[in-house]
């Protein structure tokens, strides 16, 4: 693990070695806008992650939000942390294997100024919104692969919006979320940095 995301930590300056080591083959990002903590800071928050499902084949996160326009979706088990590596075993909270998207929302706790560091796995496609902003997308079809290290310049400590969408189609799944606090190490996002408003 360790050494898979050392790899990739030097890999994404070197897209040849980048896609050897299945790595998104994208540009690093620079370091991030100003994004907006939400306001007001919710008062009560239940733990994790809230999730609604919407079954059907996707070729690309587009296609998810098309679907998405028109579907109700089903409301899911909320998910504790994204730190799901499952091979071909159920995706997320889900009974099912494959043929599912994800719209994933809720509050993430960045308690510290300075910069996070992030990373995501995924397989299949992926977007990851925090503050109102697009931190990152590998919208396609793929396996395992991680993003490139993603930064966020936090002044304003507090809970940020979070909302990723996400979907898989076939075979293996996975989609994990790591962040490296100010002069932390590189962890899961912890399930209480997670929260979400119960319905
Ligand atoms: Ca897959």
């Amino acid at each position: 693990m360790s050494f898979i995301l050392s790899i990739c930590k030097v890999a994404t300056t070197l897209s040849v070695v980048a896609m050897l080591v299945g790595c998104a083959s994208v540009e690093v990002t620079k370091p991030s806008a100003e994004i907006a903590r939400t306001s007001p800071q919710p008062s009560t928050l239940a733990s994790g992650l809230a999730v609604r499902y919407y079954g059907g084949q996707y070729a690309n996160i587009r296609g998810l939000v098309e679907m998405m326009e028109y579907q109700k979706g089903v409301q899911g088990i909320p998910l504790p942390m994204l730190n799901y590596k499952v091979g071909e075993g159920t995706v997320l909270t889900t009974t099912t294997t494959d043929l599912m998207g994800a719209d994933i929302t809720g509050y993430i706790n960045m308690s510290k100024k300075g910069r996070y560091t992030f990373l995501v796995q995924s397989n299949d496609g992926v977007r990851l919104n925090i503050g109102g902003k697009q931190i990152f997308e590998d919208p396609d079809i793929h396996g395992d692969r991680f993003s490139p290290e993603l930064y966020v310049d936090v002044t304003d400590p507090g809970w940020y919006s979070i909302r990723v969408l996400y979907f898989e189609k076939s075979n293996s799944s996975t989609l994990e979320l790591y962040w490296q606090e100010p002069e932390g190490d590189m962890v899961f996002v912890p399930t209480e940095a997670f929260g979400h408003i119960k319905k």
